[in-house]
């Protein structure tokens, strides 16, 4: 589904709302509102509420009738990291983010709770900015969007990251969706195409890439005629998304004469990886799936062609296969008449958090043993000093006799430590 923003005969499912929190989750607000459509009188489908400590972060998003900012007062400077800072920011500004909120998601489907973990901000405020929707009417229509931090990032940032995961962990069969971006996975994938770019030419990518897969998602599902299986319909996206536990979207794009539907191998294993690979996080067990959607879109000769009940029912057969627990999973097939291609979007809901999890603990294991290890070694170091007697310099240099200018040296050494018993650290110098 080429062209998807320069289009105006497109619908969309849902009217999304995002709390951005933090920078990250700003960025990633600001990206998502500020896509900009054809379709009359959905020119600007999104909303945003922007919510961040840091004065000068601010800045970096323009004004747009769909985006209101809040810089949290007395917290000019930012969280720095800590999400005590954080949570007491949110905290202390909770009626006022609470009024905003209200007034700009009154009109909103679904919204996105949305933070970047391992700051201070967003991930100290993410737990808060969720109680605060449920108990004032959103807790049938909010879910979380997190980015994960990647390996390069430092401790602190992953062990922020871990502590809120921990107890989002503890809380998802009572919350709406988990969206997890790994941004580790975005970053690798960047990398390989644009070796020379810089991080923040590679954040603003991965803003672009996760605003365009959302909106994507929300509109194959209402613009186009089902012609074969079953329709995957707003009402159905809505239940998916409010399904607890992580969601992963899929998708897959194939020149459409690339795919014979008598030869599966043409076709069925991309589709599995693409499934397995994710657009936004990988590494999750799939046989813990509640929910499966797929939805498939083709021009309307190769729809003909290639939408035979064969190649529908071998579709069914691989996410039977992948996600056996599934209580829903509709697969349909829609007709789109200015469709280059074939497009395969997929989203399975309710699933356990993503490999990308295990990694992080690894890794904040790891740098807790290496800072073990550090510090042992500093100890030694401490003790063997405070064991060690410095040897009186005639000790040292051996056989006076053969230097021929030890005398001199000897007298000039002497005077030299004289001098230096004024200073106690002398013998670091
Ligand atoms: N995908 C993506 N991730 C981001 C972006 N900015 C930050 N992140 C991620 O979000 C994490 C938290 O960073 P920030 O959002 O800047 O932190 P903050 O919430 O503002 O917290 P403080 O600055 O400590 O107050 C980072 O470690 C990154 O992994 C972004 O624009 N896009
Ligand atoms: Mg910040």
């Amino acid at each position: 589904m080429r062209n998807v923003l320069l289009r105006n005969d497109l619908s969309l499912s849902l009217k999304f709302g995002f709390l951005g929190l933090g920078m990250g989750g700003c960025s990633i607000a600001y990206e998502c509102a500020t896509i900009r459509t054809q379709i009359t009188n959905s020119h600007n489908p999104y909303t945003a509420l922007l919510i961040n400590t840091n004065e000068v972060d601010m800045r970096k998003f323009k004004e747009h009738s769909n985006v209101r900012k809040m810089q949290l007062s007395g917290f000019e400077k930012g969280a720095g990291r800590d999400i005590a800072i954080g949570e007491a920011a949110f905290k202390q500004h909770r009626d006022i983010i609470q009024r905003e909120a209200i007034e700009h998601f009154a009109d909103r489907d679904f919204v996105w709770v949305t933070g970047g973990l391992g700051g201070g901000t967003g991930t100290g405020s993410i737990l808060e900015a969720i109680r605060m929707l449920y108990a004032n009417g959103f807790k049938d229509r909010c879910g979380l969007m997190i980015t994960l931090p990647r390996d390069n990032e430092g401790t602190t940032v992953i062990e922020n990251a871990l502590d809120r995961l921990q107890m989002l962990a503890k809380a998802m069969n009572n919350l709406g969706c988990i969206l997890a971006v790994d941004n580790q996975k975005l970053y690798n994938d960047f990398i390989k195409e644009q070796p020379q770019a810089s991080i923040s030419e590679y954040l603003d990518y991965s803003n672009k890439y996760i605003a365009t897969a959302l909106h994507e998602i929300n509109v194959v599902t209402a613009s186009f005629n089902p012609i074969a299986g079953y329709h995957f319909d707003s009402s159905e996206l809505l239940n998916t998304l409010k399904t607890p536990g992580l969601i992963s979207i899929g998708k897959l794009e194939f020149a459409s004469n690339a795919i014979d539907t008598a030869n599966q191998a043409t076709f069925l294993p991309d589709f599995k990886r693409s499934i397995e690979r994710g657009t936004l996080s990988d590494g999750y067990n799939l046989g813990k799936a509640a929910r499966v959607a797929v939805s498939m879109v083709a021009h309307p000769g190769t729809a003909k062609r290639i939408f035979s009940m064969s190649f529908i029912n071998s579709i069914e057969t691989t996410i039977e296969g992948l996600s056996p627990m599934a209580t829903e999973k509709p697969v349909a097939a829609y007709e789109d008449p200015k469709g280059e291609d074939l497009s395969i979007y997929t989203i399975v809901a309710g699933l356990g958090f993503p490999n990308r999890v295990n990694q992080l603990v690894t890794k904040a294991k790891e740098a807790q043993e290496k800072a073990e290890d550090f510090l042992g070694q500093e100890d030694s170091a401490l003790s063997a000093l405070s064991g060690f007697t410095r040897k009186k310099q005639s000790e040292q240099t051996g056989s006076i006799s053969d230097d021929p200018f030890a005398a001199a040296s000897e007298v000039a050494s002497t005077k030299q430590i004289k001098n230096d018993d004024l200073d106690p650290f002398s013998i670091l110098k």
